[in-house]
């Protein structure tokens, strides 16, 4: 099936909004028109150099990620979104002057793997706008009305789930075709797990919590844990994700103590929300340490978090570590 079957079957049932509908093939579009720039990389200039600007978390702009917020912006007008929240602006970005939705985007996770042809993605978050959209931005995850994100890799992937629906389908763009059609398979994260991804170059910056937890893990069969892990660390946040969701795993970003990282380095609004809705969606944690990620409430658009989310037993194992 393909994907605006999908949503139109899920608007038939009920479990689907005819804005939601509207914006998740807006993306979709935009989606395409990112791979195609992607798959064109480095022919006619280098889309992964900076730009010399920088957002406002600080972080150096990329080519990409600029023209790939253009193109999700032109794909979302006429789609029931009245402001765009990106990651590469200080404000919300009008969009529409009518629609129930807001929608949150980092247009272009895992810069630094552009010019390196690993797989890079754009997440999203939906909101709802609500009667005063302005004075709405800053909503706790839990209010979110839909979530997903798409990986530009080997494959372009869409996973995405609705608060109305129960269910996480996972699509691919049929490059022959151009549209995403459905992938087999049911997405649930196991409790259990013999994976994890960290950036363990910065161990010794992490806090008690983790490092004590990081020990236990190392000790492998001999240790308190009982068995032996794997490591995997791609560096852009939507491919590790997309790896746990598709097959298990624990993904953590914790705070340390470098300096501008005490509260971790994945944003709230655009990273650590979206993935938090489908983990909890698909049976497994999304924790910042103390409680879940989707119970904080924003103080700006632009917060950080420690995000910890994936298989339920290892999501609970750091939380009371960090008790
Ligand atoms: P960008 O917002 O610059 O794309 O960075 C986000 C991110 O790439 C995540 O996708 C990833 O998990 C993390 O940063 C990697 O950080 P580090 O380089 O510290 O391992």
């Amino acid at each position: 099936m393909n994907l605006t079957a999908y949503l139109q079957a899920k608007a038939r049932a009920g479990e689907a909004e005819a804005d939601q509908v509207s914006v998740i093939l807006g993306l979709a579009d935009a989606a395409i028109k990112i791979t195609h720039l992607v798959h064109r990389n480095g022919i006619a200039a280098d889309l992964g150099s900076d730009i010399g600007g920088t957002n406002s978390d600080g972080d150096s702009q990329k080519a990409l990620d600029v023209r790939a917020e253009e193109i999700i912006g032109a794909s979302l007008l006429g789609r029931g979104a009245v402001y765009l929240l990106s990651e590469e602006q200080d404000d919300p970005v009008p969009l529409n002057d009518e629609g129930s939705l807001l929608v949150a985007v980092d247009p272009l996770d895992g810069s630094s793997n552009i010019s390196v042809n690993v797989t890079i993605g754009t997440i999203f978050s939906l909101l709802p706008a609500g009667e005063r959209p302005a004075e709405n931005t800053l909503q706790p995850g839990r209010n979110q009305l839909g979530a997903g994100f798409f990986t530009y890799g080997p494959q372009t992937t869409l996973i995405f789930a609705l608060a109305g629906s129960e269910d996480i389908p996972c699509f691919v763009l049929d490059p022959d075709q151009g549209e995403f059609v459905e992938m087999q398979g049911e997405v649930r994260i196991p409790a259990a797990t013999k994976e994890f991804a960290i950036n363990s170059a910065y161990a010794n910056h992490w806090y008690p919590p983790v490092q004590r937890w990081m020990s236990d893990v190392l000790q492998g069969e001999s240790g308190p844990l009982g068995k032996s892990y794997r490591m995997r660390w791609v560096g852009s946040l939507v491919a590790d994700a997309w790896r746990i969701f598709r097959r298990g795993g624990i993904f953590l970003y914790p705070g340390d103590s470098r300096p501008g990282n005490e509260t971790g380095r994945l944003r709230l609004v655009y990273e650590a929300n979206p993935m938090a809705f489908l983990a909890e969606k698909a049976g497994g944690g999304a924790s910042h340490g103390k409680g879940s990620v989707l119970d904080l409430v924003p103080d700006h658009l632009h917060q950080r978090v420690p995000l910890i989310f994936g298989a339920k037993e290892e999501v609970d194992r750091l939380e009371k570590e960090h008790q």
